[in-house]
């Protein structure tokens, strides 16, 4: 399952954020995973869910079905907070770094409105800059996996030049702690043109490079500008938006406020929805606040963001797209009869056999060919599966 890590200083709100996203009131059927550490929960990626195209009704099981959204569980760590110079160990640096490991993708919330300094208190809003914190905890994780690679890299470098060995696999060896995949090694190595040389020839700052480039491409961050309901939060976020990739406006605080509304019954609401409906008669102050978080947020960025940051990351940086294997490919249903049981998130690109490796190792040893389910027509091994794809697998070994 895709991991997504929280990370950030102190007060910028990655707890109100993990709550926020962890909060969906449904049950999942058949949840194949249970919540091991109390930093570790389940949050949603929100996909338009393939049913509004069919014209079925769906009966989901691995994932749950919200209006006309299907929610995808992935895993979601919220980090403990980052200060300066955690890679050398400081404050809670090694307990940051090891759940750091297991993550694919980062979310940095950062308070954007400026209200809390480098230590993590509290100062009045606009006096911090957040640039500065996304500068320093960029820093701190490229210097984290520069210390990782550059660790005994003499003896390492030598004793796999003089040994012949392949050097993507020297280097997988090495790195095979930090959820990290073939690809993206021989990904790094082209982008940074190191592929003909021998790891012994290597400089310093070749090293560095290596390590930088392939921090972003194993590791990618989201920056959630976060507090963006504080009145300082508007100029500064312009400000930092075009300077970064992936820059979302956040307020976990209102999309925990609105869950928490939905789960007591009080509103109708989607999460990451523009909107949401009062279903009852509530007091002013709840009135309010309601009222506050439609006309300051919603209604001027869209969202609260929280949603939409989980999105970017997994569809976005990741490359992700949903699939829907089925066994019955007129019914469009597993061999129970439930319809559309099962969303799979995959990396845009992948083919059918690809799907099979991910759902089971045997349907894959087993494959012989798939079927478009929207269309009824065969597909070959080299079709490139689609968002929301309905896709049956042919395999001599079934599973399950
Ligand atoms: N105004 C505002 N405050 C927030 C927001 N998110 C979190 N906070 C507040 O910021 C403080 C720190 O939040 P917390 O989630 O504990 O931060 P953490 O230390 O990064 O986990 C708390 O008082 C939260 O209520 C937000 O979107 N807007
Ligand atoms: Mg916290």
């Amino acid at each position: 399952m895709i991991s997504i890590g929280l990370i950030g200083k102190t007060n910028v709100g990655k707890s109100t954020f993990f709550e926020a996203a962890t909060l969906l009131d449904v049950e999942i059927a058949n949840r194949p995973f249970v919540t091991i550490e109390p930093n570790i929960g389940i949050a949603y990626v929100k996909n338009r869910c393939v049913h509004t195209e069919l014209n079925v009704t769906c009966n989901p099981k691995n994932s749950v079905c919200i209006g006309d959204y299907r929610f995808i569980p992935i895993k979601l760590i919220d980090v403990a907070g980052l200060i300066p110079g955690a890679h050398e160990g400081r404050g809670l640096g090694n307990k940051f770094l090891d759940d750091l490991r297991k993550a694919d993708v980062l979310i940095h919330v950062v308070d954007i409105s400026g209200s809390t300094n480098d230590e993590g208190l509290p100062v009045p809003p606009g006096t911090r800059d957040p640039e500065e914190d996304i500068k320093f905890i960029e820093n701190e994780i490229d210097e984290w996996f520069y210390s990782i690679i550059i660790k005994d890299w003499e003896k390492f470098s030598r004793i796999s030049d003089l040994g012949g060995k392949d050097i993507i696999e020297s280097l997988l060896s090495k790195l095979s702690g930090l959820s990290i995949n073939r690809e993206q090694i021989i990904k790094t190595l082209s982008t940074t043109k190191l592929e003909n040389l021998k790891l012994m020839q290597w400089t310093k700052d070749d090293i560095k490079i290596f390590s930088k480039t392939l921090r972003e491409i194993s590791k990618p961050i989201i920056i959630a500008a976060n507090k963006i309901d504080i009145s300082t939060s508007k100029k500064n976020f312009e400000k930092v938006k075009s300077k970064y990739k992936y820059v979302i406006p956040t307020s976990a605080e209102s999309e925990l406020a609105l869950r928490k509304a939905a789960k007591a019954g009080i509103i109708d609401y989607i999460p990451g929805e523009s909107h949401f409906d009062i279903k009852e008669k509530i007091d002013e102050k709840r009135y309010k606040a309601l009222e506050f978080i439609k006309n300051n947020i919603l209604e001027i960025y869209g969202s609260t963001g929280v949603q939409q940051a989980i999105n970017t990351a997994v569809l976005d940086a990741l490359n992700q797209i949903v699939v829907y294997p089925v066994e019955d490919e007129r019914k469009y249903t597993d061999k129970n009869g439930n319809v559309l049981p099962d969303a799979i998130l995959i990396k845009e690109g992948s083919t059918p056999k690809d799907l099979a490796a991910q759902i089971h190792s045997d349907l894959a040893k087993g494959f012989l060919y798939a079927i478009d389910a929207k269309k009824k027509v065969r597909i070959g091994e080299n079709y490139k599966l689609k968002n929301n794809d309905v896709i049956k697998i042919v395999s001599t070994l079934a599973h399950g």
